[in-house]
């Protein structure tokens, strides 16, 4: 007996968690096409100490290739960061900078794994055209294990056709206090 209402709090327990989490949007039907899927090398990097577009310190340590975990080929980005306590900025970013012309693309969309027993928050933004004009896409709650988010690109077709920068930033708040990282893969446009 004792055993069985083990089990069923089991049971109670992880529908909970299960019903915690809000569910992962619905992918966009259309033509994919990957952006990076990070099987031919690594144009990610990390923002460091001397990074003050957004504020001073980050705490971002590391942007590497990782045989770890994947969606897509056998490599996904692996995105590192320093201890998070309770008087850091808290505030990570990655970065990819090159000029892409993604003319058309309706949708980003992104698969991520968070290994820790900890809710990152993510956020995707946009940097355009000779102005570098910002452009902050979703914000979403990454909780542990493996989600897929969707970033839609409907607000300014007119820069995709001059992409200069795609940041993705971690800024949750919360404290976790030992050096931690989640993983990126998969990255493509639907049209
Ligand atoms: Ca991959």
């Amino acid at each position: 007996m004792k055993k069985l209402f083990i089990i069923f709090t089991i049971f109670l327990l992880s529908m909970a968690a299960a019903f915690a989490q809000p569910a992962d949007p619905e992918i966009p039907e259309g033509t994919q096409e990957l952006f990076d899927g990070f099987e031919k090398g690594n144009y990610w990097i990390w923002a460091g100490f001397d990074w003050d577009q957004y504020g001073s310190h980050k705490i971002s340590t590391g942007a590497n290739i990782s045989r770890d975990w994947a969606s897509e080929g056998k490599h996904s980005l692996e995105m590192t960061m320093e201890v998070m306590d309770k008087d850091s900025s808290k505030s990570a970013i990655w970065f990819y900078d090159g000029t892409n012309d993604i003319s058309g693309a309706r949708y980003l969309v992104m698969d991520f794994y968070n290994p820790e027993n900890y809710v990152y928050n993510i956020n995707v933004v946009i940097q355009a055209t000779d102005g570098w004009n910002w452009w902050s896409l979703e914000h979403y709650n990454l909780y542990p294990g493996v989600h897929t988010f969707v970033f839609d690109l409907s607000a300014h077709p007119e820069r995709l056709n001059d992409v200069r920068r795609i940041s993705i930033s971690n800024d949750s708040g919360a404290v976790l206090m030992k050096e931690s990282h989640f993983y990126v893969d998969n990255i493509r446009i639907i049209k």
